[in-house]
């Protein structure tokens, strides 16, 4: 079903057209938990003919949310993905969303300027260079305050809020300005880099302060929220008249003035018992055997899923595998490398310019070590479905994770979730945040080429036993800790420590209702 941009629209029957929120008993209408995150779990579609339509994106995120969003009347603050359209809240199955408008000039400002252009390679070790543009500055500004008037607007009196990464890092002390009886959490869904690579930032101390604003920052790793606990004693507390006296900080805890903010490690995770499930289902089992098949029946899949992103190490990968067949430690008539790279970001410079670096070394390989009608790497360059996705990882005997720094990997987690049958191997960069739980798969240094050769070669040839053990470690880290026991752990803690200081949780008997 289709409507004009501009209105409030509906699709694939999921979504009504109510207004979400009653008034509370404070007068104010809103829900009890808002989720605010840069993109809506729906996505607006733009069609040829000028009208929009909405498409569900469930992401780990929704999924893991759902039962605490749906008990707590829950909303989701976010942007729609298509800029330049007004769009009234909504309500898709009793989740109220609402939508945040941007301009075509702050996507290209807010989103990839400051997101994704200085951002996100200055928290990725500077693999990129970041760039510092003052406009770009002023429109991510400008944003997280929209988003958080708008969770202003969505939040019930005394509601619990929780902020997602790194596009909104303003928002908690923008909201706590706009709403001090609310509970505020935000977590870092990447790395929060090294104190001396922050230091670069020209707008640290606005950076600081934002998130300075929550009354729980969760981060990936204790690594990541130490380097945060220092900069906050060091750059949020030269601001106050008391000096460095404002801002203190101990183990988890940086005191701002009177009040008490907890920093702490969350490491997200996926929902594995369903990926479990999924791949364990006869139609998968059967394309995972077709998958191989159709690749020429080939003694050693191996696998790469990545968004194509220069963090994620493809290039890593992919001249480690060139430099076996040169070596001839690895045979191409037996062996196959998948690539399957998401688009991303294609109208960021340096996206452009590694995937036009990348399909050219998948072109070298396949010039020198294909026969005709057999590549040897099978390069895919656009998004697939779930289920093939999941066959992928079923049929893969050898899967690549090799990113130069990356917050957690949920890839590396799902790969292991899919594995019930205890076959396969998992190469795993070190500067995952996946390699402090996965102790068991094949860890290496993505900066140190005979090292990631060295594994690779070590994970191709492992003994069955040894992979069965090895796979049957992982799998319990895993399985035990899917994204359902993050969010609680989080929340949690942000219940325990908030203005509200509320059970937000639904008990498991709720749950299981
Ligand atoms: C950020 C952080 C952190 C990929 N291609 C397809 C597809 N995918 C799915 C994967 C996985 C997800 O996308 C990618 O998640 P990652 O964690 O690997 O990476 P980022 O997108 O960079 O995520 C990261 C994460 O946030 C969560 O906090 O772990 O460190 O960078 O679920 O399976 N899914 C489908 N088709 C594809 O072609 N269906």
């Amino acid at each position: 079903m289709t409507a004009p941009s501009g209105s409030t629209t509906s699709s694939e029957g999921s979504v009504s057209l109510e207004r979400p929120a009653e008034a509370d008993n404070a007068g104010r209408t809103g829900s009890k938990f808002v989720v605010v995150a840069n993109r809506l779990p729906v996505d607006l579609e733009k069609l040829p003919d000028g009208t929009t339509r909405w498409k569900r994106s469930p992401g780990g995120l929704v999924t893991a949310l759902e039962p605490i969003l749906r008990s707590n009347q829950g909303a989701w603050v976010g942007w729609p993905g298509v800029a330049d359209v007004d769009l009234d809240p909504i309500v898709e199955e009793g989740l109220d969303l609402y939508p945040v408008r941007l301009s075509a000039q702050e996507v290209a400002d807010y989103y990839e300027g400051f997101s994704n252009a200085t951002l996100w390679p200055l928290y990725h070790d500077v693999i990129v260079k970041p760039e510092y543009r003052r406009e770009w500055w002023n429109a991510y500004v400008e944003v997280n305050r929209r988003f958080a008037e708008a969770t202003s607007a969505a939040s019930a009196e005394g509601a619990t809020v929780w902020i997602q990464d790194y596009q909104l890092q303003l928002v908690p002390k923008m909201l706590r300005m706009l709403r001090p009886d609310l509970t505020i959490g935000f977590f870092l869904h990447i790395p929060f880099p090294p104190v001396e690579l922050f230091m670069q930032m020209p707008w640290r101390r606005e950076i600081v302060e934002g998130l300075l604003g929550a009354d729980l920052i969760g981060f990936h790793l204790p690594g990541g929220a130490q380097n945060f606990m220092y900069l906050a004693r060091r750059l949020a507390g030269q601001q106050t008249s008391r000096g460095a006296v404002g801002v203190r900080s101990k183990l988890g805890v940086v005191q701002v003035g009177f009040r008490t903010v907890r920093v702490g490690a969350f490491p997200i995770s996926i929902d594995s018992g369903q990926l479990d499930e999924i791949s364990r289902r006869r139609s998968i089992r059967h394309r995972a055997k077709q998958i191989r098949k159709e690749l020429g029946g080939p003694k050693y899949i191996m696998l790469g899923v990545d968004r194509l992103d220069y963090t994620k190490g493809i290039d890593v990968r992919l001249d480690a595998l060139y430099e076996l067949l040169e070596e001839g430690r690895i045979d191409p008539a037996d062996t196959v490398m998948v690539q399957l790279a998401t688009p991303s970001r294609e109208r960021v410079d340096s996206y452009v310019q590694m995937r036009g670096s990348i399909e050219q070394t998948v072109s070298r390989i396949n010039g020198e070590y294909a026969q005709v009608g057999r590549p040897v790497v099978h390069y895919i360059h656009r998004p697939i479905d779930r289920d093939e996705l999941i066959a992928f990882f079923v049929a893969a005997d050898l899967m690549l994770v090799t990113p130069l720094r990356d917050g957690m990997n949920l890839v590396a987690k799902e790969y292991v979730a899919c594995r019930s049958d205890l076959g396969g191997a998992l190469l795993l960069s070190e500067f995952t945040g996946a390699a402090a739980e996965l102790r068991q798969a094949f860890l290496c240094n993505p900066h140190d080429l005979d090292d990631v050769k060295d594994k690779m070669e070590a994970a191709l040839h492992q003994k069955r036993e040894d992979g069965r053990r090895h796979m049957r470690a992982l799998r319990r880290q895993v399985l035990a800790h899917d994204v359902d026991r993050w969010a609680r752990s989080f929340l949690d803690a942000l219940a325990k420590h908030g203005v509200a200081g509320s059970a937000l949780l639904p008990s498991d008997a709720e749950l299981s209702e």
